[in-house]
């Protein structure tokens, strides 16, 4: 089969965010723009001849067409063999799974996770490194710098393969492998958690409800809950991914998944509910009217780690990100180990997970996570919380409860102001930024500033610098504010205003959270005028 070398020119807003290249899927159609990234990829790694690659995305708009493309560029540029998902669908864990089982050189996903999707929704390109896990910041600026100075990209003249098909297909030298991730993923849940525990609370009649909210975790999920589990069929809502996700926002929170939280405050609401963003690393757990906030989920899963069969000889360690709130912490104290604190996004837990610093770790943005893949995984926390509550007894608002009474409530909100205009939200950061020296000692209301900086990050294995992560504000007794405008976005600039004080009081824990907060909510717009420089009187989501 022909070999095509095509004349390119540079795109100069290749730039990986947070999680990968993320852009409007109409700057993905562009003539070149996806086969610029794919070969700037190709060529900032070395001896990838002949080994494997996995491929697969969360089956949005435009995944089928990208992956055609990307497997006759793969095939150019001589890799050995793709592992690609049935139906060219592959959640970011089961990607990230596969490519441990593979040992694979790397692995491609296409998602723009929770961002909507459709013809006039978000596309992405996601590079992972052969530990499984998002490439860091060296292999991704790498890659953009590859794509400022591209001149050209190979591709194979060949055929479509089949994606539906299981089975092995040749594309030149190269062989295609169409497999069943959703069995693969599934055995290795099986190997974690106590499978009959669960089984037996379902047969009990706990009731459980997953919204898979027409994005990637469907299959997986149906084959988990409902084959592997027994749950009722229907436990599974939305569970056929679609292209545009139904048009809806494919994100697990209060906001977006409407549905489901209707359906767990209604009338004789099930005990469990849970959903999954459009490429299935993200989770969200309620208990019956009973919402669980994910830096709370990430404290109550170290704390009941050894419920768990795959986690029964303890955890080494827990991760956070920066601007998750501070309740992990407290658990890894009370079991002597270590909490570190990294900067957003999952790429920063990878050396501390290899190096088995960490066993858990997680962000407050519905991110969990363990060293079982080197990716978030939302079908893995929600098995855990299955797994905890079977071993407990308890519902989810008791266990929550119940963790509140021994290590304090750690009262948290974030919220963000999508879609800002970015002039003014850089300003607002900058601003901030010139102001921190001056910030120490100041009074607001009764809480008095203890520390304000511009967090950064010394990777403590490789010793990788990350700098301006988000300014952090703390105050005397521990409450918080963090500000940092997202990497994920794709439309103007999103401002993202973290806030969270610690309650020890077992009287005081029942509260509402935004009444609970109200004081640093008015001192956040006071240190950094949101509502002057964005123009908006409230944030647009809160979680
Ligand atoms: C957001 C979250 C961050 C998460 C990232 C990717 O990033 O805040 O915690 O790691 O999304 O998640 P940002 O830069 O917009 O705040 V996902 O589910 O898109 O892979
Ligand atoms: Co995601």
């Amino acid at each position: 089969m022909n070999i095509r070398t095509v004349a390119t020119k540079p795109f100069d807003d290749q730039k990986p965010g947070t999680s990968g290249l993320r852009k409007a899927v109409t700057t993905f159609q562009q003539p070149h723009y996806l086969e610029n990234f794919i070969q700037s990829i190709f060529d900032s790694l070395d001896h990838y001849q002949g080994q494997r690659l996995v491929l697969g995305g969360d089956g949005r708009y435009y995944n089928r067409t990208a992956i055609q493309t990307i497997l006759k560029m793969a095939a150019a540029n001589g890799v050995g063999r793709v592992l690609v998902g049935q139906g060219g669908i592959l959640s970011t864990p089961a990607a990230s799974c596969l490519i441990r089982q593979y040992k694979a050189f790397g692995g491609i996903i296409l998602s723009a996770s929770h961002n909507p999707g459709g013809p006039d929704g978000d596309f992405g390109v996601k590079f992972n490194t052969p530990n499984g896990g998002p490439a860091p910041a060296d292999v991704t600026e790498a890659i953009f710098t590859k794509s400022k100075a591209i001149t050209e990209y190979k591709v194979l003249d060949g055929d479509d393969v089949n994606l539906d098909q299981q089975g092995e297909y040749k594309l030149g030298e190269m062989t295609v492998e169409v497999v069943d991730s959703v069995a693969i993923y599934a055995d290795l849940m099986a190997s974690i958690f106590d499978f009959d525990a669960i089984r037996q609370l379902l047969s009990d009649g706990f009731r459980i409800v997953m919204d898979s909210l027409h994005a990637v975790t469907g299959p997986y999920a149906k084959e988990i809950l409902e084959n592997r589990l027994n749950a009722p069929l229907g436990t599974v809502r939305n569970g056929e991914p679609l292209e545009d996700f139904g048009g809806g926002h494919p994100d697990p929170n209060l906001v977006y998944a409407r549905e489901l939280v209707e359906i767990m405050y209604g009338e004789n609401p099930p005990e469990f509910g849970a959903a999954s963003d459009g490429d299935g690393d993200r989770n969200m757990i309620l208990g019956s009217k009973f919402f669980v906030t994910p830096s709370d989920s990430l404290a109550i899963l170290a704390a009941n780690a050894t419920l768990i069969p795959g986690y029964a000889q303890g955890i080494t360690g827990i991760a956070r990100s920066m601007p998750t709130s501070q309740a992990p912490d407290r658990v890894a104290k009370q079991l002597g180990i270590d909490c570190y604190e990294t900067p957003t996004g999952w790429k920063f837990f990878g050396n501390l997970l290899d190096a088995g610093k960490i066993t858990l770790c997680g962000e407050e943005s519905f991110g969990t996570g363990s060293n079982h893949i080197r990716e978030k995984d939302g079908l893995w926390a929600i098995l855990f919380w299955l797994n905890v509550i079977a071993k407990r007894g308890q519902t989810v608002e008791e266990i929550v409860k119940d963790h509140w009474s021994q290590y304090g409530r750690t009262y948290y909100s974030r919220h963000d102001y999508e879609e800002v205009e970015k002039d003014p939200a850089n300003q607002l950061m900058e601003t901030l930024r010139s102001n921190l020296s001056t910030l120490p000692g100041k009074q607001y209301n009764g809480y008095e500033i203890d520390l304000a900086d511009d967090f950064s990050y010394t990777d403590p294995i490789d010793g990788s610098i990350a700098e301006k992560q988000g300014v952090r504000i703390v105050f005397k007794d521990g409450s918080r504010i963090v500000f940092r405008l997202s990497g994920t976005g794709t439309q103007g600039a999103t401002l993202r205003v973290y806030l969270e004080r610690y309650e020890p009081q077992q009287g005081k824990q029942n509260e509402d959270t935004q009444t609970a907060l109200s004081d640093l909510i008015n001192i956040a717009d006071e240190i950094a005028q949101i509502k002057t420089f964005t123009g908006r009187n409230e944030p647009s989501v809160i979680t």
